[in-house]
């Protein structure tokens, strides 16, 4: 009831401002505006084109993986109908896409086999389309999905060979697109691939500890080797990049990294201890071998010799090898040591000695989102855009990725979805705080993506959470814009529709 009143409100334009309203002024001009999304989770059509299996299409396949069954062998279908997708960004005026290629597409078996044309094709495709329309490429290459053959061939980020395979595939997708192409990521999150992967083995390669759960590894050891192979790998790309491409093709290369922020949960000196400890393991861990050459301290004291270490070659190769920083940043928690007084840690903090919540008191620290564990807290992107500020030196930065998940259950009500106010409030309130670590931080951010354009396979969750500006219909596939859609498109436009709305009053975290 309450939402069907708000959206006639919106549509008769008669209430004024109430929450603090962000407008696209308060960004540089040239700044990019975005959407994002990523080969596996849109794509489908994980048979056509010559594309070999990837380790996501294997994996969804074994039963009890996915919450809901489901995978990603249709998708979004977004192979079949890009030029819809296109069009849609084109409507919301953005000038920036993200995404990401699929390795099995361009090397159906790695460096092992052929140049997959067909693959290649589909991705000029989509970027010449997006050009004509205004819209930046802004690529990944490489968002969780690898082909399959790697990893039974030799166990993939495990093995040192790695680094071959990889810096292979970047080369050729440097050669095939960077005449375009102007900002490349070469890895989306290598902390969830690595963690998930190797520690806890809830993604591929389902590698833990537990042998009741997982069909191998050492939690204990492996996530630190096979980190140490993508830093490697990260490295090899970008030195292709700079001496055989960068400086004809002008562009840049950086990384993407899952940021959280945290808060400590008492002010007592080990939950500040621990806050860096935990920033540590879940960034520096990747971008300090990358900027610096070595593994952050708060790493070295903790693990010792778990850490593999880097020879002096190696160092060298390492060092600089970052144009941007790209921060995917959903949630803040609080966290409390259990360094100095031992505490119950999860599985994937074990190593950090911290322990994450989202209450203290009694009292959460922001409106909990429909993904457990995620709290609405728009203060925590303009410090972690000022930590990576700071730590890093100023290293331009990119927000690659935010955006508010909603629950979809079966018969959930389409009307519900659509009128998705709090991504908007969401959004609008995230967005405040980046404006302010610009004006106020002077933090060298240069664009923002939201998580996503359209509804997809996210993941674990499959079909059951959506983060999408436009909904899909699992049946149709058609896609509807969401109330978001509009409020970005205004939003671009210069104008905030927020101008125009009012949120229920439960609603937390109002800026002012
Ligand atoms: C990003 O991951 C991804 O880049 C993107 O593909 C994804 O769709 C988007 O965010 C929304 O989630 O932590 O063990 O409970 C964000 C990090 C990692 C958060 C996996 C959810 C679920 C497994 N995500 N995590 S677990």
């Amino acid at each position: 009831m309450k939402r069907a009143v708000l959206v006639s409100i919106w549509y008769l334009q008669l209430i004024p401002l109430i929450s603090c309203v962000v407008d696209r002024s308060q960004f540089p001009a040239t700044f990019l505006f975005g959407t994002a999304t990523s080969s596996y989770q849109i794509e489908g059509a994980y048979l056509a084109g010559n594309k070999s299996l990837s380790n996501w299409d294997v994996f969804t396949h074994i039963p009890g993986k996915v919450m809901d069954g489901s995978n990603g062998d249709v998708a979004d279908d977004h192979y079949y109908r890009y030029m819809e997708d296109v069009e849609l960004m084109h409507s919301l005026g953005v000038n920036s896409y993200r995404f990401s290629i699929s390795w099995s597409r361009i090397l159906p078996r790695g460096r092992f086999g052929g140049v997959n044309s067909v693959g290649i094709e589909f991705y000029n495709n989509i970027i010449n389309a997006i050009l004509l329309r205004g819209i930046q490429p802004f690529v990944t290459l490489n968002h969780f999905d690898i082909p399959q053959v790697l990893e039974d061939r030799y166990g993939s980020w495990l093995n040192s060979q790695i680094q071959q395979d990889y810096g292979y595939f970047a080369e050729v997708c440097f050669k095939a697109y960077g005449d375009r192409v102007k900002y490349w990521s070469t890895f989306n999150e290598p902390n969830m691939t690595i963690t998930l992967g190797y520690l806890s083995g809830d993604f591929p390669p389902n590698h833990c500890s537990q042998s009741t759960i997982c069909i191998s590894g050492d939690s204990a050891i492996e996530p630190y080797i096979a980190a140490h192979n993508l830093i490697l790998s990260h490295a090899t790309a970008v030195d292709i990049y700079r001496k055989k491409f960068q400086a004809k093709q002008g562009g840049m290369i950086g990384i993407v990294l899952n940021a959280a922020w945290y808060e400590p949960l008492r002010s007592i000196p080990a939950d500040h201890l621990a806050v860096q400890r935990a920033l540590a393991f879940d960034n520096a861990w990747f971008l300090d071998p990358i900027m610096y050459g070595d593994y952050p301290p708060e790493m070295h004291q903790i693990l010792g010799n778990r850490l593999p270490t880097f020879s002096m070659k190696e160092k060298d190769k390492l060092m600089n090898k970052l144009d941007f920083v790209g921060i995917n940043h959903y949630t803040t928690k609080y966290v409390k040591d259990c360094l100095f007084t031992p505490c119950n840690v999860g599985t994937l903090q074990g190593d950090s000695f911290v322990y994450f919540t989202g209450e203290r008191d009694g009292v959460l620290i922001g409106e909990p989102m429909a993904m457990s564990g995620y709290y609405v807290v728009p203060y925590g992107i303009e410090k972690i855009v000022l930590y990576f500020k700071e730590r890093y030196n100023n290293t331009p930065m990119f927000i690659t990725e935010t955006g508010f998940p909603q629950t979809s259950y079966p018969g959930a009500s389409v009307k519900d979805l659509l009128n998705d106010t709090k991504r908007i409030e969401f959004l609008n309130d995230y967005l405040t705080f980046l404006a302010k670590a610009l004006r106020d931080g002077g933090a060298d951010v240069r664009g923002y993506f939201i998580w996503s354009l359209i509804d997809n396979f996210e993941w674990l969750f499959g079909y059951t959470l959506r983060f999408g500006l436009y909904y899909v219909d699992w049946l149709t596939l058609e896609r509807i814009p969401k109330l978001s859609a509009t409020w970005y498109r205004q939003f671009l436009n210069g104008n905030n529709i927020l101008n125009y709305m009012t949120f229920p009053s439960n609603s937390t975290y109002h800026p002012s």
